[in-house]
């Protein structure tokens, strides 16, 4: 899979780059990851990307022919079709299941804005337009940077093992369970028994339980689209019958 990167500040997107995962993966060349510096696509000398707007305000908005340049550049290298994201605070908020889509498609480019945002008509030549949550950012370089993770991590190979992926609780819809590792003891914090028990049947239950209750307590609004087996249906039922009244119960059964 290839990514395009289109950015004024490529030096901040390259370092983030290196390292971990997305890293490994770009040296065994299954992500191709190329940075674009928007300012090689200017024509003027000051190599301007920005302008005031029209019908004045406050702030610069970004130019529409540096990007659509761009655009074109990496549309011919790549051979069409591209698929452009533009990260923005106005796009649909970017979800697992957009990774997961957006995963099985060969060339991908990133556009990211600074400034007040770009020029209207740069989104003619835009697929989606994302944001990663209701916050402002002073550009759109770190959001690019989670949308390629996320993205990355669905490319065959790139996370070692497919089946972590899988399974990933978020891929199911529910938050993961706790995780502990050796020493069994630190100070008074001891590991729950169940999971130095060996007892593989009743681990497996244990972390469902734990997946829910902690889902179920943080973010309920998950477990409206989450996909339960049997036991967790199960599960969740007498989860939600414990943390209600009498009253309330009486009224559900
Ligand atoms: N999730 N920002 C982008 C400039 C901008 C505005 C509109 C294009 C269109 C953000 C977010 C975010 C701030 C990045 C404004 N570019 N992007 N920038 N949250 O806040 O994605």
């Amino acid at each position: 899979m290839t990514f395009d990167i289109v950015t004024i500040f490529p030096a901040m997107v390259e370092a983030a780059l290196t390292a971990g995962v997305v890293g490994r993966a770009i040296d065994r060349q299954l992500l191709e990851v190329v940075i674009h510096d928007l300012r090689d696509f200017t024509t003027d000398r000051h190599r301007s990307v920005d302008d005031v707007p029209y019908g004045g305000g406050p702030g610069m908005v970004m130019k529409p022919e540096p990007i659509f340049r761009a655009l074109d550049a990496i549309s011919e290298r790549r051979g069409r079709p591209v698929t452009v994201l533009l990260m923005s605070p106005q796009g649909t908020r970017f979800t697992q299941g957009d990774a997961e889509r957006i995963g099985s498609r060969q060339h991908v480019v990133l556009l990211c804005g600074r400034y007040e945002g770009v020029d209207e008509r740069v989104r003619s030549r835009v697929d989606e337009e994302l944001s990663i949550g209701d916050y402002v950012l002073s550009g759109g370089e770190l959001p690019a940077l989670v949308v390629l993770d996320a993205i990355a991590r669905y490319v065959p190979g790139v996370v070692g093992d497919d089946q972590s992926v899988a399974e990933d609780s978020f891929s199911r819809g529910l938050l993961d369970f706790p995780h502990y590792t050796r020493p069994a003891v630190v100070g008074d914090l001891r590991v729950p028994d169940v999971l130095l028990s060996g007892n593989h049947q009743e681990i497996r239950r244990w972390r469902k339980q734990e997946s829910l209750g902690r889902t179920l307590e943080r973010r309920p609004d998950l477990l409206e689209n989450a996909t339960l087996d049997d036991e967790e249906r199960e599960m969740l039922r007498k989860l939600q019958n414990g943390s209600m009244t009498e009253l309330q119960k009486g009224k559900t059964k």
